[in-house]
């Protein structure tokens, strides 16, 4: 009875209730042993409860520990146990995405990156906890819906029909199968660069043995192509995205898109969005707050405090903008990109970031633009541990609670301190944890 003497010693010494780590252990029965031994002796024990067989041929099973025992001092009982051959801890075993660049995502991984991989864990994403796809908005110069790490995360209307010049669903947009032209005011949307890479930072498909991983392994990418020229354009490419959300709103998720965020990698430098020039701004990023949208931003490319020296849509003061500036792979502000400790929201790795390019290619660049959507993306994964019915009933309080929760868990940074409204960077892991 070599256990029970030490567990009887063990009861006085080792109650710990802090820090506490799995109590779980796979262990292996000896081939000479019995397991209804294994069980009689740990119920005279009281210590040890075997909860199943994990595989007969090699006799382990799943014990668990007594609550008030500790992960250490229990694998010291359980190793001196003459049934077990040995023993380990049910260690937790993480998502490791198949694609092949994933180690040159320093962003989602490294040091200074946003702990995409212990996110995984909770989520990689998809549709809400009631199987509601999440959508992103994509308002930039267009996007290659035909990337081989795009195309099944590219969103599709299933209600209409392509080509056949009907508005089919009768949403208003004829023929907006995968997203809308708002340069043209048709649903052909354009092949193009800087859309493409930032689509692939918010949701290139994840451990589909090609190329890169998005944010989110899985999540509808909406592209608008609208973000150069006019204000105008740029407003009609934000209101198909409000007419898809409303829709869905309006139907209890039947029709529509649960649109959760836009990204915006453009904008108007130095301009005071709040003063009375721009009115159309904050109108815009209010309404779509209202229907549960955040409008995620990127700031100037410039080192710039816009808080003095304006920016559209950064130092817009709506609730529902997320204004991102850019970190490098050494964890600090990027020299040419915006602060303002009003304005700027938080952080993101946006230097020398790895994304998909159009023709199949993947390939790099640096800027705010790099470092929104891995917010964007951010807010879509937060989705996917999120019912449904809160987004659908209180869509406003939930894209400002997702919010609080985006700016309330960055990880610290001494150079967005004092001049970023957080203080840090994006921290996915944290995030989502949050929000579980
Ligand atoms: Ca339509
Ligand atoms: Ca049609
Ligand atoms: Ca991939």
């Amino acid at each position: 009875m070599r256990i029970g003497r030490t567990v009887t010693l063990l009861l006085i010494i080792l109650y710990s209730f802090s820090g506490r780590a799995s109590n779980d252990f796979i262990v292996k029965l000896k081939a000479s042993a019995k397991v209804n031994q294994l069980d009689a002796h740990f119920k005279a024990g009281g210590m040890f409860k075997v909860q199943e067989m994990l595989s007969g041929s090699l006799g382990l099973f799943l014990v668990r520990g007594h609550m008030l025992l500790d992960q250490k001092s229990a694998l010291v009982l359980l190793k001196d146990d003459e049934n077990l051959a040995y023993v380990q801890v049910d260690h937790k075993v993480s998502p490791r995405a198949s694609d092949p660049l994933l180690a040159r995502q320093w962003g989602l991984s490294s040091t200074y990156g946003v702990n995409a991989p212990q996110a995984w864990q909770y989520t990689t994403g998809g549709q809400t906890l009631d199987g509601n796809p999440v959508a992103v908005g994509i308002v930039d110069g267009g996007m290659d819906l035909a990337h081989e790490d795009l195309v099944g995360n590219v969103w599709t209307n299933q209600s209409e029909v392509a080509g056949n010049h009907i508005d089919d669903d009768g949403n208003g947009f004829v023929d907006d199968v995968n997203g809308w032209n708002a340069y043209d005011d048709n649903g052909e949307v354009p092949s193009h660069y800087h859309g493409t890479h930032v689509a692939g930072i918010v949701g290139a498909q994840g451990n589909n043995g090609k190329g890169v991983s998005g944010v989110n392994w899985n999540v509808g990418l909406i592209p608008v192509a609208g973000s150069s020229g006019q204000t105008s354009v740029v407003i009609k490419a934000y209101d198909y995205l409000l007419t898809l959300k409303k829709r869905f709103l309006a139907t209890g998720g039947e029709q529509g898109a649960l649109v959760v965020a836009i990204n915006s990698s453009f904008g108007i430098d130095y301009a005071k969005c709040d003063q009375n020039d721009y009115p159309v701004w904050n109108d815009m990023f209010d309404t779509l707050g209202e229907n549960g949208i955040l409008s995620i931003a990127a700031t100037i490319n410039d080192d710039v405090n816009v808080d003095e020296d304006g920016d559209v849509p950064t130092a817009c003061s709506s609730p529902y903008v997320v204004a991102v500036t850019n970190t490098t792979v050494d964890g600090v502000k990027y020299r040419r990109a915006g602060y303002g400790s009003t304005s700027i929201d938080l952080g993101a790795p946006g230097t020398s970031i790895l994304s998909t390019v159009p023709g199949n290619n993947y390939g790099e660049a640096t800027g705010t633009s790099m470092a929104t959507p891995q917010v964007t993306g951010a807010v879509a994964l937060a989705y996917s541990v999120l019912s449904s019915d809160q987004i659908i009933t209180r869509p406003s309080e939930t894209a400002l609670l997702v919010k609080e929760a985006l700016l309330g868990t960055v990880t610290p940074q001494e150079d967005l301190n004092g001049r970023t409204v957080s203080g840090g960077r994006l921290n996915l892991e944290k995030f989502i944890s949050r929000l579980r």
